[in-house]
C-alpha cells in the first residue's frame, strides 16, 4: 500500500491537444456527477484538498490531472454528460474520453458508484464502453458510510453478480476511511505495469 505523498494537480485539459504526453502510467476516475469521485481522490492520496469536492453536482467539464509520482497519473473525468447533457455537452464529453482510451499509457479505470443509489444504467454504459477499450475495471462503491452494515453488504453481493467478470468491486467511504487499502492496492497495481 503507498500513499503519494508528493501528489500534485497538475492540470485541466479541456481538450485532446491539452493531454501531457503518452508516457508512464495512467488510472482514470469516472463516475456521475456526484458520486465522490474528487473525494476518492483526496482520500486514496491522503490529501484533503487536492481534487476539489463540491455540493454541487456536474458543474466541470474538464479532465483534470494529477501526478501522483513521476510519471504516475490519476485523471479525474467529468460526470457523465452522455445520458444527461444536451448533445453538444455529451459529443465533447464522448471525444475526450475517446481520446484518453487511445492512451497506452492509460492502465485501469476506477468508476465510483453512489452505495446509496447503487449501479445505474449510466455506470452500465460506461462499463460498455470499457470493455471495448480492453482496460481493467474497479467499482468503488462510494459513500458507503451511508449504508447499514447489512445493506452495505447486501449491495457488495447485488454489485458483485451484476458485474460479474466485468470488473471488480468494493465498499469505499472518502469520509470514514472505508476500503482505502483496496482501493490504493488496485491502483498501485496498474501503475505498476507500466
Ligand atoms: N457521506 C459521505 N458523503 C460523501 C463521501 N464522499 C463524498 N461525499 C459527498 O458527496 C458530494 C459529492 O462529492 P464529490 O467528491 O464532489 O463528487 P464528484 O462530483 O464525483 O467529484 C459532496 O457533498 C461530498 O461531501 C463519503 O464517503 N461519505
Ligand atoms: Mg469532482
Amino acid at each position: 500500500m503507498s500513499v503519494y505523498p508528493s501528489a500534485q494537480f497538475l492540470f485541466s485539459a479541456a481538450a485532446a491537444a491539452q493531454f501531457p504526453a503518452d508516457r508512464g502510467a495512467e488510472v482514470a476516475i469516472a463516475g456521475r456527477s456526484n458520486a465522490g469521485k474528487s473525494s476518492a481522490i483526496n482520500a486514496i492520496t491522503a490529501r484533503n484538498a487536492l481534487a476539489r469536492t463540491s455540493k454541487m453536482p456536474g458543474r466541470t467539464r474538464l479532465l483534470n490531472f494529477f501526478q501522483l509520482a513521476d510519471g504516475k497519473r490519476l485523471v479525474d473525468l467529468p460526470g457523465y454528460g452522455f445520458a444527461e447533457g444536451p448533445p453538444p455537452e455529451r459529443d465533447s464529453w464522448a471525444r475526450l474520453i475517446e481520446a484518453l482510451a487511445q492512451r497506452a499509457c492509460l492502465k485501469g479505470l476506477l468508476l465510483v458508484v453512489d452505495a446509496r443509489r447503487g449501479l445505474l444504467p449510466a455506470d452500465l454504459q460506461l462499463l460498455d464502453w470499457a470493455e471495448g477499450m480492453t482496460r481493467p475495471v474497479h467499482v468503488l462503491l462510494s459513500k458507503a458510510d451511508q449504508l447499514k452494515r447489512n445493506e452495505a453488504r447486501v449491495l457488495l453481493a447485488q454489485s458483485q453478480a451484476t458485474l460479474a467478470a466485468r470488473a471488480s468491486v468494493q465498499l469505499f467511504s472518502a469520509r470514514a476511511g472505508v476500503g482505502l487499502d483496496e482501493a490504493r492496492g488496485t491502483i498501485d497495481a496498474w501503475l505498476k505495469s507500466a
